[in-house]
């Protein structure tokens, strides 16, 4: 597998941030700058014990870009041929790029910190090394065009072009709208793996969940008292993830609601296309991740409720075979 796609140096990459009297938002999706990879597997790493190391490793293919969704902690990088760099991340609009065959350890946890991380591969046990002396000799055996990471800028190879948006059925009569329905959204529980060192959680572009992952956005900073959402998509699916804090999610499909309260950092709430959502009662410092299979696109809002009333009813039954 090449790995030569990649832009061959660590480096911090700028996020967007959407900053409003609602608190933060900030995004990252495939195509947008400074992602060289689209996204095939997040996972997020949390409940880390103050002083925990998280053992070392490296992955033979797999770019990542690692996130501080909250708290802070370090990344500890080593190129193999004596370039080493240590990264102190503790801003969510701040992540780290990190290529292929790299050693990385995170450490120095903050209390309630949350690691998010995006990654170029799913899940393969065999694209892990991780004993140091594998590593270095396997880094020794590489082609010289493996450059050390502090002796070098970082050089952009990535050659994709930003994704079209997503097509967009405003037709009234067929929108998804019609035959929305609370009952096709569900609480999903991801796979969790708990060690003395932390948890960590995987959602992965593979059969276990109902949707691929082309975003991830996250809403922080919220202030208590505040209500985000209020408003309804014609294309994007959604997991919805309390990995710090808690909210609450009410979702309505114009005959029915349901509001679930998110407390958990593995419990995802699919949210099925057509449906309005809000959320409220944040806990302080709470943390909302959705991981959704659309880019950004304003025109796949409904953002007014009357509008929506309209394309939401009267509901026609659902004819598709899911
Ligand atoms: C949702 C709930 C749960 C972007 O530029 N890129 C993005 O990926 C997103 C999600 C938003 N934005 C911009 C659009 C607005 O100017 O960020 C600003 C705030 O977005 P919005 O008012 O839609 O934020 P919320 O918290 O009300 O809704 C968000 C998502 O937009 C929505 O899809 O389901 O979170």
């Amino acid at each position: 597998m090449p790995t030569k796609a990649y832009t061959d140096t660590s480096h911090l990459i700028e996020i967007p941030r959407i900053p409003d009297a609602r608190g933060n938002l900030s995004f990252v999706q495939n195509g947008a700058t400074g992602v060289p990879f689209d996204i095939a597997r997040t996972y997020w790493i949390y409940d880390v014990p103050a002083d925990a190391d998280r053992h070392g490793r490296a992955l033979h293919h797999t770019a990542e870009i690692i996130v501080p969704l909250a708290g802070a902690f370090d990344v500890a990088l080593d190129d193999g041929h004596g370039g080493t760099r240590r990264y102190h991340l503790d801003r969510p609009y701040r992540g780290l790029y990190v290529p292929p065959m790299r050693w990385r350890v995170i450490d120095n946890f903050a209390t309630n910190s949350v690691a998010f991380v995006m990654a170029s591969t799913i899940y393969d046990a065999g694209d892990y090394i991780s004993d140091y002396r594998d590593f270095k000799a396997e880094a020794a055996d590489n082609t010289a065009d493996n450059t050390a990471d502090n002796a070098h800028q970082a050089s952009d190879t990535d050659s994709r072009q930003p994704q079209p948006a997503d097509a967009i059925h405003a037709d009234t009569a067929t929108d998804v709208h019609k035959t929305s329905s609370v009952n096709g959204c569900r609480l999903i529980d991801l796979p969790r793996h708990i060690h003395a060192h932390g948890s960590l959680t995987v959602a992965q572009n593979d059969a276990a969940i109902p949707m691929e992952i082309r975003r991830a956005f996250y809403i922080y900073d919220v202030p208590a008292d505040t209500a985000r959402g209020g408003h309804s998509h014609h294309n994007s699916r959604q997991m919805i993830i309390a990995v710090g804090g808690s909210f609450d999610v009410t979702l309505d499909d114009g005959v029915q609601r349901r509001t679930y309260t998110l407390n958990r950092p593995y419990r995802a709430l699919y949210v099925a296309p057509g449906i309005w959502r809000t959320m409220d009662n944040f806990s302080s410092g709470s943390v909302c991740l959705v991981l959704t299979d659309t880019t950004y696109n304003e025109s796949d809002y409904v953002r007014d409720y009357g509008e929506f009333t309209k394309l939401a009813t009267p509901k026609q039954p659902d004819t598709r075979h899911i």
